[in-house]
């Protein structure tokens, strides 16, 4: 086992390269948001989350913090070094110029609000009110990887205003239907506006020099804009898929595993056009297997697809949730060694095994895997 005090190193270029450091998130003192307008947009009329807000009841906190641990000793057994934020109180209510919320959200998924790039971690904008400061409780973490690896690029994107201007309030009626809600989706017609930039870190996904950004409820093409300027050496692309009522985060959705594969929720397509790339440079996009399960567990924001929501810790090795019984048979037969991780008291926590890290070390350096460009992002 690697001792902890080896020297603190931030480098990650992609999602597959083998892993050596990384943040796991908790569960404690994690509320329901109040209701505001990206929220609403996002949870189902039929979901038991309606109207419900406030704390999240001890015992379903402390169950998903023991599986956060367990999680953290899998890694830490096979020499993976694991850093834990300091969580807040998030049920106290926070305020800006421009509005107040009665609460926050919690720390368990840092996938959503750090990105790191090579040698740069990123505070993404966020684009809920009700996480707007939830980098504070990465904030001990990010301070300890700058003074100890002096080429540690820190950065915080520009935080949002999140006025009113950022949401399209029609989303926000109830009277929006299935078909309606898909067909909107599939236009690109999001809950946020193109007010300012806007991204959510986890609707990156890092392919070396080829960043794939998920337009939507999460992240405008102003944010998408604002990663390219930001990393003017690498190509960003924006996508989306259609098919998905909800789009939050690209992780439950379209995920590479090693150099050449991906797999993509079959209900969630990759459109045509966007699949070219992939085409032309020889990788396989192959249909995720059915999530075992019928329905999220109680309280969850996330849908069944979490079963994907894998952690690959190199190219031979991956995490799954230990119930999602197809995936974890569709990775044993893509040649991977499959570690299986229960997770699903955490789901409602905010995600699944990829969600409730970030990385912070992976060995590699930023490769060119799509040397094969079309025009255009
Ligand atoms: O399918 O509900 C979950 C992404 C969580 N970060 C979904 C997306």
């Amino acid at each position: 086992m690697e001792k902890k005090s080896k020297k603190t190193m931030v480098n990650s270029w992609n999602e597959w390269d083998s892993l050596k450091h990384v943040i796991i998130g908790r569960a404690d003192y994690c509320c329901i948001p109040w209701p505001e307008p990206a929220l609403d947009a996002k949870v189902p009329q039929d979901s038991d989350m309606k109207g419900m807000h406030g704390p999240r009841p001890q015992a379903t906190v402390e169950k998903a913090n023991e599986q956060l641990d367990n999680f953290a000793q899998v890694l830490e057994k096979r020499g993976i070094r694991v850093d834990r934020p300091k969580p807040l109180q998030w049920c106290q209510a926070i305020a800006t110029p421009d509005w107040k919320v009665n609460s926050m959200f919690g720390c368990m998924p840092p996938r959503d609000v750090l990105l790191t790039v090579g040698k740069e971690i990123i505070e993404a904008t966020m684009s809920y009110r009700c996480r707007w400061f939830e980098y504070l409780a990465y904030r001990p973490l990010l301070q300890s990887y700058f003074a100890e690896d002096p080429d540690m690029k820190w950065e915080a994107a520009p935080k949002p205003r999140l006025t009113d201007a950022d949401y399209k309030l029609d989303y926000l009626s109830d009277k929006i239907t299935a078909e309606e809600r898909l067909k909107w989706t599939a236009e690109k017609n999001f809950v946020t506006t193109e007010e300012e930039p806007l991204f959510d870190a986890a609707d990156v996904c890092r392919m070396g020099q080829d960043l794939f950004v998920q337009h939507g409820f999460t992240t405008n093409l102003k944010g998408i804009n604002w990663l390219q300027r930001h990393f003017p050496e690498h190509r960003i692309h924006a996508v989306n898929f259609p098919g998905d009522p909800y789009p939050i985060h690209i992780d439950a959705t379209f995920v590479p595993l090693r150099p050449g594969l991906c797999i993509n929720n079959p209900k969630r397509r990759l459109p045509k056009d966007q699949r070219k790339i992939f085409e032309i440079n020889g990788w396989e996009i192959v249909d995720a297997a059915q999530p075992a399960h019928k329905n999220p567990p109680p309280l969850c924001y996330s849908s069944v697809w979490l079963s994907m929501n894998c952690l690959v810790l190199d190219t031979k090795t991956v995490c799954v949730e230990a119930s999602e019984v197809h995936q974890l048979e569709q990775m044993d037969k893509l040649g991977f060694e499959v570690i299986p991780v229960p997770f699903r008291d955490a789901y409602p926590f905010g995600g699944g095994l990829h969600c409730a890290t970030a990385d912070v070390y992976r060995e590699g350096s930023c490769e060119d895997h799509f040397p094969k460009q079309l025009d255009g992002i």
